[in-house]
């Protein structure tokens, strides 16, 4: 049997899927045995639960008048550095190539007396398909993903799309993203009760940080061009304030219609509610929020972008649509609230994928395996 390993995650704390990602990825670690140590500037939102096995380590950022611009990685650097040493860690596992891999690799280089902790590093979408198009990051993400000891990217579209984006050499191993559902606190009925929606009503739900990028717009645009559409209700469990959507929703007509919830930590209630799932993203290297949707057996409506169809199978668990095709989206939309059985098709197979591909112990036993190759490189 493999040794335990001593673990540091370093990811960024806030709603999204790479925050949850890590968490999950780190509990099922802890739960197996291993040490993980997470190291951010604030507790990651989904690390309520205590575990003997789980640590936090804070980043505290100074302000100093001579900087104009206040800096995250040097504070964080240090920090790595000095946990890497106090609990001698096999392996650094950071999300996102900028900052925290620059960061890892600056630590590692405050130890020249070991080439340890090994450092892993996944790209969840924005070092490459944001950033990497920018020259002033461009060069210190390719540097920073070229010196890890393994970069993983999170579909086979970020994989590609890295590629070509950077022209790296270095290998790079897709590791998908998992959900477990967490047992639900509130029935459908209570959920429902208050949303104001009635058990009969069509629920969809879409959940993002509304970012430009997941183009909300489409969705109420969409929405609101459905038929006989009283008895069917928007959902948005907003990870940003959505007050910028909400003249839109009035001149659109449909405030009635679309419930916003702010900053929703327990989102398998909210997900065993509904019916539907929708999102509109122009880019999307994975899609977490489809697949927790998936997870409780409903049908999604999404772009056919990024990495989303390797999430959704097109007519078997979803309906992928073009990216900014409203009128595809809404005929979508439309045919799964009229057809009840079909939505259960749907998001029967939806389930069945997501545990068959995309559940937590597999996907963890790959990062372990990452994990030991890496750090027996150093022994
Ligand atoms: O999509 C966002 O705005 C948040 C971002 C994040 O850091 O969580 O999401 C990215 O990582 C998720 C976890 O791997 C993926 O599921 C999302 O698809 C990805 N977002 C984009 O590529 C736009």
């Amino acid at each position: 049997m493999n040794r335990p390993l001593r673990i540091g995650v370093v990811c960024y704390p806030s709603i999204g899927g790479s925050g949850i990602l890590a968490t999950s990825l780190g509990r099922l670690c802890a739960e197996a045995g291993h040490d993980v140590h997470f190291i951010s500037y604030e507790k990651p939102i989904r690390l309520n639960e205590p575990h003997p096995r789980i640590f936090f380590h804070l980043v505290s950022v100074s302000e100093y008048s001579l900087f104009k611009y206040s800096d995250y990685t040097l504070p964080l650097s240090v920090k790595i550095a000095d946990i890497s040493e106090e609990y001698d860690l096999d392996v650094l596992h950071v999300h996102y190539a900028v900052p925290h891999a620059t960061a890892a690799l600056l630590a590692r280089q405050m130890r020249p007396e070991t080439m340890r902790p090994a450092v892993v590093t996944t790209l969840h979408g924005t070092d490459t398909t944001l950033l990497g198009k920018d020259p002033h990051y461009m060069p210190i993400i390719k540097h920073s993903m070229e010196h890890s000891d393994g970069v993983t990217t999170v579909s086979k579209s970020l994989k590609a799309q890295t590629i070509e984006t950077f022209d790296v050499k270095h290998p790079i191993e897709v590791i998908y993203n998992f959900y477990d559902p967490a047992p639900v606190k509130r029935g459908k009925r209570e959920v429902r009760q208050e949303l104001g929606i009635a058990d009969t009503d069509v629920m969809l739900l879409h959940m993002s940080n509304l970012r430009p990028v997941k183009r909300f717009g489409d969705i109420l645009k969409a929405f609101s061009r459905l038929r006989k559409s009283e008895a069917v209700k928007l959902v948005v469990l907003a990870g940003a304030e959505p007050d910028t959507y909400f003249r839109k929703v009035r001149d659109l007509g449909i405030e009635d219609r679309v419930i916003f919830r702010r900053n929703i930590v327990e989102i398998d209630d909210y997900l065993n509610a509904c019916d539907l799932g929708i999102y509109a993203s122009e880019q999307e290297s994975f899609g977490l929020s489809i697949l927790e949707t998936m997870c409780y057996g409903h049908p999604v409506v999404a772009t056919n972008a990024g990495g989303i169809p390797e999430v959704i199978v097109d007519g078997e668990t979803g309906l992928l649509v073009d990216v900014g095709d409203i009128e595809a989206m809404a005929q979508s939309i439309q045919t799964l609230v009229d057809d009840a059985i079909l939505r259960q098709d749907m998001g029967r197979n939806g389930a069945e994928r997501a545990a068959a591909y995309f559940s937590g112990s597999p996907i963890r036993d790959q990062y372990l395996k990452l994990y030991y190759k890496m750090c027996e490189q150093y022994v």
